[in-house]
């Protein structure tokens, strides 16, 4: 192999003294680096883990999963960037981060674009779920390949000066919302002042003043510590996000197409035994934020808080008018 070709290879490792090409490229052997923002144990890392362990079960060892957890390669715009390089084979990320490398998915971002959490589930694992996993893939620009989707609950407003029961009590809060335009004017849609800023940076941030609160699910909040910074938490429910695995494509075309089969099929796998992780996570990280002292609100009227983030549909709902007619029909 030409040294220009190897260094290419980044991380996929093409070696075996093969006879030809066809040869070389059914023992591909790769180190498939995968990152995710969240700890070990945290449902997304543990569900990767596991397809890990089975790739190189059903490889014997021709392809493992080597994962960076706990944000070790940064936060998920950078591990996007990475993955389109080559550079990171697997990245777990929000599709909130996804939404502004495309658009389509930027759907699933509009505030209570989902009547629940189940609501979600039927959407993602249903046509229109396969549909936009295609999109991703199809689009080159991307660089990505979307393997399934996670869940990841719903986000609920938390902070640090009151309990949230109405939206006039969050008036004046300055609230950080992930990396996303369409995030910050919701936020201020419902009375907040949205501040976009890293998951890295909430912690510090509340600790400093320089934002009174942060929305996130349950799993998140205790799995960062949040609950150490911000006593009251509300239960709004305003977006309900779910998360990708994405594959490099880059590294994805040095795959032989069984390879890329087995992947697959271990996705779909993997995005059924996160749910089950996840429920699990869900409850153990309620029950540890009341052991905690966690103030909780757990229902708010959500009719007001859907009739004020009418402004966030009109400024980007209009493309997204037929998808959100499909979206609404899945029962
Ligand atoms: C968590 C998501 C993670 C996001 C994070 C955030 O699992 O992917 O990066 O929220 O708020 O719920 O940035």
């Amino acid at each position: 192999m030409k040294r220009r070709d190897f260094l290419r290879a980044g991380a996929a490792t093409l070696a075996w003294g093969a006879t030809g090409a066809g040869r070389a490229l059914a023992q591909t052997r790769m180190v498939i680096k995968a990152s995710d923002v969240h700890p070990l144990g945290y449902p997304t890392v543990e569900a990767v883990l596991r397809m890990g362990k089975k790739l190189e079960a059903a490889t014997e060892g021709r392809l493992t999963i080597q994962m960076f957890p706990s944000m070790q390669l940064g936060g998920e715009k950078e591990m996007i960037e990475q993955a389109q390089l080559g550079a990171l084979q697997i990245a777990r990320i929000s599709v909130g981060a996804v939404g502004p490398v495309v658009d389509d998915v930027n759907v699933f971002n509009m505030p209570f674009v989902f009547r629940d959490s189940k609501h979600m589930e039927a959407v993602i694992d249903g046509g229109i779920g396969d549909e936009l996993l295609a999109k991703i893939s199809a689009n080159e620009k991307t660089g990505l390949i979307a393997l399934c989707w996670m869940n990841a609950g719903s986000r609920n407003i938390y902070n640090n000066k009151r309990p949230i029961r109405t939206m006039a009590d969050l008036k004046g809060l300055k609230v950080r919302m992930m990396g996303n335009p369409l995030f910050v004017d919701t936020m201020n849609a419902l009375g907040g002042n949205g501040v976009a800023l890293g998951f890295d940076q909430v912690f510090s941030s509340m600790q400093t003043g320089v934002i009174d609160g942060a929305e996130n699910n349950p799993p998140s909040f205790i799995a960062q510590n949040h609950n150490q910074v911000a006593k009251y938490f509300t239960m709004t429910e305003h977006l309900i996000i779910p998360e990708l695995l994405v594959f490099s494509r880059i590294s994805w075309q040095k795959l032989t197409a069984a390879d890329q089969a087995l992947i697959k099929k271990l996705s779909k796998e993997c995005q059924a035994e996160q749910r089950v992780l996840w429920y699990e996570a869900e409850k153990t990280a309620i029950d540890k934020m009341k052991a905690a002292g966690t103030e909780m609100i757990m229902e708010v009227d959500k009719k007001p808080w859907r009739d004020a983030v009418k402004p966030v549909w009109d400024k980007y709902g209009a493309k997204y008018a037929e998808m959100v007619k499909r979206i609404d029909a899945v029962k």
